[in-house]
């Protein structure tokens, strides 16, 4: 399509995408972007407002009701985002670069994340024309059977950490329904959904199917979560918008799925095997950063192994050096200088508390002045009732907490707000299986952690971690509705 872009003083302008053409705000108004590895501004985006919003939403809902979306044979709509995943690969190493610029996600990490965007829209368009309904036995000369339908227009708030795969997994199952999409990414990251959106149109999706309006959560977030308009709600992010989110929600009288984070618990036995678990148990506190809802955030370690997996980690932190994304170490750039700082208070409050630093990373000397880096950071034992054991930091900090047992490692994998993810290492089959089933998380990992990116896998939290299921198969309940239809045959 033709995109907007242009450059003014070597930033790229992006533009929204509403009505499948791309276009400034209607006030003119533009956000700087950021690029986390030394805090320069390389591109613009528009900072779109209610009005903007307001527009988007008209136009999803004509899509719905005039273009032949809903209507389409679900095959062709399968078809559809098949292509643009293979629009995505296409186009793999501009897009890799651009998410890896614009989050600070070393190089390798916006390869991974736009293959999974690939991924989802590949399931996706395969899925599409895979869902149907039942046949309800009920009494003679009726029959009776259900029809998956989709919502309508659909709302959806994403988050700066994964701006790729977060979009593609809303995106690929809400459309794949039948749905139209007036989608508000983050401020802070969101390049690479606008691209995607761009390439869906060269993919054939039809105009004013997927709108992208770009802005501040404030202004073009709160607009869009609060606009009557909608059929349906979905937002990734913090717990205090998710809140939002769904009061807006509530008073539209629409359904929402709210994903929230974690404090999610990796529980390591003495029987366990530690050359297996330890590279895995730092990675899921490291990729991203740590910017990760499901980041393993907490290590819960048997009291027999305590001191030799502490002093294992210690090693393996002190080795591990954060630098900007195009050189590939093992810890790239925080999103942004507030995301660094929120970390920096949680280190600085830990230390404050008397919690002792047990192993700390470096940063790259090299490494350009005014990037927002954060060296990894490994602490224990950390008190259970501590804000390091019970709050997202949302940065590469990892809380040791040390258990006596099956009973006492359950309890305290239990005792936050948070069911997101779980990780439990032990050789002991039926210990795994135990504690598998009395964890309270939306998904339980033994002996792995994250296994395979997930993109087939129902993604969401219990508890506070929010509500209803991405991913998988699972979504494509989650963005239709369904209609009971009941004939009188005689
Ligand atoms: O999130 P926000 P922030 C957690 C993580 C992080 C913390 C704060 O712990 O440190 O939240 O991050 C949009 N109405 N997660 O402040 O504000 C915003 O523009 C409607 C976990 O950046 O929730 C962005 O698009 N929308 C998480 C999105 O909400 C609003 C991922 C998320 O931003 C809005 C991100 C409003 N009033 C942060 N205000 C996860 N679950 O993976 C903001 N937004």
């Amino acid at each position: 399509m033709d995109h907007l872009s242009g450059t003014e003083n070597g930033r790229v302008d992006f533009g929204a995408v509403i009505e499948g053409i791309s276009c400034p705000s209607a006030t003119g108004a533009t956000i700087e972007m950021l690029a986390p590895s030394d805090g320069t501004s390389f591109a613009r985006i528009p900072r779109c407002d209610a009005a903007d919003v307001g527009r988007a939403v008209v136009c999803a809902r004509n899509a719905l009701e005039e273009a032949p979306w809903a209507a389409m044979p679900a095959v062709e709509r399968g078809r559809i985002l098949s292509r643009l995943s293979a629009l995505i690969l296409e186009n793999f190493e501009e897009l890799a670069a651009l998410e890896s610029r614009d989050t600070g996600k070393p190089l390798r990490q916006g390869r991974a994340d736009i293959t999974a965007a690939a991924r989802y829209f590949e399931f996706y368009g395969g899925a599409a024309d895979k869902v149907h309904g039942d046949t309800i036995p009920v009494q003679e000369g009726f029959l009776a059977l259900t029809l998956r339908e989709p919502h309508g227009v659909v709302g959806s708030i994403v988050p700066w950490n994964y701006p790729a795969q977060i979009m593609a997994r809303v995106a690929g199952a809400s459309l794949a329904m039948g749905n139209t999409l007036v989608m508000k990414p983050a401020e802070q990251a969101c390049l690479s959904v606008i691209r995607i959106a761009e390439l869906a149109l060269d993919a054939g999706l039809p105009p004013g199917v997927w709108n992208i309006v770009t802005g501040f959560g404030e202004e073009a977030g709160a607009a869009l979560a609060n606009h009557p308009g909608l059929d349906f709600l979905t937002f990734t992010g913090s717990p205090e918008v998710g809140t939002l989110v769904q009061e807006a929600a509530a008073r539209n009288r629409i359904g929402c799925t709210l994903e929230l984070g974690g404090k999610s618990p990796q529980i390591l036995f003495a029987d366990a095997d530690l050359k297996a678990a330890l590279p895995v148990i730092v990675n899921a506190i490291i990729q991203n950063c740590g910017q990760t809802c499901s980041a393993g955030s907490r290590l819960l370690v048997e009291e027999a192994i305590f001191t030799k997996v502490r002093d294992c980690l210690r090693d393996r932190f002190r080795a591990l050096v954060a630098g900007p994304h195009d050189r590939d170490l093992d810890l790239g750039a925080l999103v942004s200088a507030e995301q660094a700082a929120r970390v920096e208070k949680y280190v600085r409050e830990a230390r404050e508390a008397g919690i002792a630093l047990i192993g700390e990373g470096s940063v790259a000397p090299d490494t350009p002045e005014g990037g927002f880096y954060s060296k990894a950071r490994v602490f224990g034992p950390v008190p259970a009732d501590a804000p390091l054991a019970q709050e997202e930091v949302f940065g590469p900090v990892l809380a040791l907490i040390p258990f006596v047992d099956e009973a006492e490692a359950i309890r305290i994998a239990n005792e936050t707000d948070y069911g997101l993810v779980a990780g439990v290492w032990t050789t002991d089959g039926q210990k795994a299986m135990r504690v598998a089933r009395h964890v309270r998380s939306g998904q339980v990992f033994v002996n792995a952690y994250g296994a395979g990116g997930g993109v087939e896998l129902p993604f969401g939290g219990m508890k506070k971690s929010g509500h209803g299921r991405e991913k998988g198969f699972e979504a494509l309940n989650e963005f239709s509705t369904l209609k009971t239809v009941v004939f009188n045959h005689g």
